[in-house]
């Protein structure tokens, strides 16, 4: 049973993610498909553009397999937690550095490694009902998949919203953003994908159906006044301060991020503005390997994605009494 399909036809190559019940979340087979499916179209003339697209309504790609990588911590099987987020951030990088256009058409929820296969390549077109998010530190890990690399590089204070918060964006603001290339209305993205499969050059298809996205409604100043900021306690001191209902929403989410993901993140966010993409990955990969180990990793996947009583026991519980030996060692210093 394979959740991925592919086609070639009028040079371009797509691959559909088919693993619906899982809104597609990437595990292990998926990422070990696509790597040489991708590398292969690399060098191979009749593929002269990439396509990714998805068989559900409702996501694109909901993120990595986490609930195995959990089960994998739990039974001390590192070996494999290496494997996947090391074959997952190649697959990343390649996509990163592909020779021909790569395309992805994000109509649902693109988030955490849903958007390592997409942020990274050139197109990326999303809808109205494109939900992008980069949630980690609800469950007690860290915003990987090169996210250290991009989000750093958002207009003022986004990228430590987005990798603290966990916010989740629409398509739109995606755009207005930097995350997303070009808005397409839902209803035209079939049009949009028939018209690219039937090898039209990309650049007539997407000016005939991307539009200006709608306004946006995110906070971009207030996001720059209490975000752009490389310390958790200021920037949650600022949010304090603040007399305003916005600011009360986001120490909510905040509230129930786990404390050590929110130093671990601010972190590695900061170092990552200052490193390539590829010191980026390779840091990466050193902080999931150590993060995963951890009790909150656990306690986070078990509240979320396992028990889902959304009601996960981080240890410690405040932001005072974050282990800053311990996030040291996570992030590699
Ligand atoms: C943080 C994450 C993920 C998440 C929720 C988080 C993630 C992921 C999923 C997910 C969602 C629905 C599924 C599924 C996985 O949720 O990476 O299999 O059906 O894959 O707060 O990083």
């Amino acid at each position: 049973m394979s959740f991925i399909r592919t086609l070639i036809a009028h040079g371009v190559g797509e691959i559909i993610l088919d693993r619906p019940q899982a809104l597609n979340a990437l595990d292990q087979t998926m990422v070990d498909e696509m790597l040489p499916i991708l590398t292969n179209w690399a060098d191979d003339p009749p593929v002269e553009l990439v396509l990714v697209t998805s068989a559900s309504d409702r996501a694109f790609c909901a993120g990595g397999d986490i609930r195995a990588i959990r089960d994998n911590a739990m039974s001390g099987d590192t070996a494999a937690i290496t494997r996947y987020f090391s074959s997952e951030y190649r697959l990343d990088q390649l996509i990163a550095n592909y020779p021909k256009p790569y395309v992805a058409l994000i109509d649902g929820a693109a988030m955490g490694g849903g958007l390592g296969i997409s942020v990274h390549g050139e197109i990326r077109v999303v809808t109205e009902k494109a939900l992008i998010a980069m949630p980690e530190t609800a469950i007690g890990f860290f915003p990987d998949i090169g996210a250290t690399y991009f989000l750093p590089r958002l207009p003022a204070g986004i990228g430590m919203w987005l990798g603290l918060t966990g916010a989740r964006i629409r398509g739109a603001d995606a755009v207005t953003v930097g995350l997303a290339t070009h808005f397409v209305p839902s209803d035209r993205l079939p049009a949009v994908a028939d018209a690219i499969r039937s090898g039209a050059p990309l650049g007539d298809v997407l000016r005939e159906h991307a539009e200006v996205p709608p306004p946006t409604d995110i906070p971009l100043s207030k996001i720059a006044a209490y975000f752009d900021d490389v310390s958790v306690p200021a920037i949650i001191g600022g949010l304090q301060g603040a007399n305003d209902e916005w600011a009360q929403e986001q120490l909510a989410l905040l509230a129930g991020a786990s404390p050590t993901s929110l130093a671990v993140t601010a972190r590695m966010l900061e170092l990552g503005g200052q490193s390539s993409l590829d010191q980026c990955f390779d840091r990466e990969l050193y902080a999931a390997e150590h993060i995963t180990a951890t009790t909150d990793f656990a306690e986070g996947v078990r509240a979320v994605l396992v028990d889902k009583d959304r009601n996960p026991g981080f240890d410690p519980a405040s932001l005072d009494d974050v282990d800053a030996a311990l996030v040291a060692k996570i992030v590699g210093e």
